[in-house]
């Protein structure tokens, strides 16, 4: 990654992937926090484009067929795929704030206009890999890793073009924790790497990212993008989010893993999701969100 990249900041004020309100706030916090200075001390040229537009007020989504609110993710998703599709093609670096991860079927969909081999890190407490036949609760921001490998409903898995946007070998799942029976069973049938609390515990972090990063180098990828979704953290870092998982990734260890991202070089998008402001305390989540950002793009201690 270059010191002065040209980015171009996304917000998507999406909760209807989810059932708890407050998360289409989190663009709006993690702005707040600093994110667009943080990213030009570094010497990045930042252009924020604004939100994408969700209908918002009271609840206006209908449950179908076991998915809730199908078609506003849809529709949020579909917009979020034009503009990511719109960023990469004019050469910008695009940076979504979410927002809950359900929105991530849009960022892959617009990426994947661009990007043939995209590598992709899921960092995250969940593996978000479930379909509208295994979820345990409808949420379809627990189903965006199954949508983007094509798994699960058409509606979802045709959003910007037909069919998958992503390869199963070129994921890594980074953070595990909270995993459902049927997630279990796609993660074996389809062989992604997954690196658990158990795997960051017994060997740390800097051998999960240097083997994470060993792992996708060697599949030959035409770009990298993060899905960070701020559960992957320890709640005691990050408690301003819908599913808090305890045993979580630390402080220190995610911004070293942010930091061994930047090194690596690869890095060609990113999203940072699920900042709830309403589930927060004082903003800290969304303050977290942007040091990692900070870690990402280039910022050093010395
Ligand atoms: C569960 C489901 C999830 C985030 C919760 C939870 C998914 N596996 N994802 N919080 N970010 O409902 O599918
Ligand atoms: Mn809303
Ligand atoms: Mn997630
Ligand atoms: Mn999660």
């Amino acid at each position: 990654m270059e010191k002065n990249l040209n980015i171009s900041l996304v917000g998507v004020p999406l909760d209807y992937g989810q059932s708890r309100r407050g998360v289409d706030m989190g663009p709006s916090a993690i702005r707040y926090a600093g994110a667009v200075a943080r990213l030009e001390a570094i010497g990045h040229q930042v252009t924020d484009t604004g939100d994408i537009a969700v209908p918002t007020g009271e609840r206006v989504g209908q449950d179908q067929e076991g998915l809730k609110n199908l078609d506003e993710v849809t529709n949020a998703c579909t917009d979020l795929a034009e503009r990511v599709a719109s960023l990469t093609k004019a050469e910008e670096f695009p940076l979504v704030f979410g927002g809950d991860h359900s929105m991530a079927i849009g960022t892959l969909a617009g990426l994947s206009e661009k990007y043939d081999n995209l590598g992709v890190i899921w960092y995250d407490a969940h593996a978000d890999i479930n379909t509208e036949a295994t979820s345990p609760s409808g949420n379809i921001h627990g189903m965006p890793l199954a949508v983007s490998l094509g798994m699960g409903h058409e509606q979802l898995v045709n959003i910007y073009k037909d069919g998958k946007k992503i390869k199963p070998e070129n994921v890594v799942i980074i953070g595990a924790r909270s995993v459902d029976p049927g997630e279990r069973e796609l993660i074996k049938e389809l062989g992604i790497k997954v690196f658990t609390m158990h795997e960051i515990d017994r060997d740390g972090m800097t051998s999960v990212m240097n083997q994470a990063i060993e792992y996708l180098t060697a599949k030959n990828i035409d770009g990298l993008h993060l899905s960070l979704d701020l559960d992957g953290l320890d709640p005691l870092y990050t408690p301003g989010v819908g599913t808090p998982v305890p045993g979580g990734i630390s402080y220190r260890e995610s911004h070293l893993a942010m930091e061994m991202l930047q090194d690596s070089g690869l890095l060609t998008s990113a999203e940072f999701v699920e900042v709830n402001p309403i589930l927060d305390d004082k903003n800290g989540t969304a303050d977290v969100a942007v040091g990692l950002i900070g870690s990402l793009f280039g910022e050093k201690l010395l």
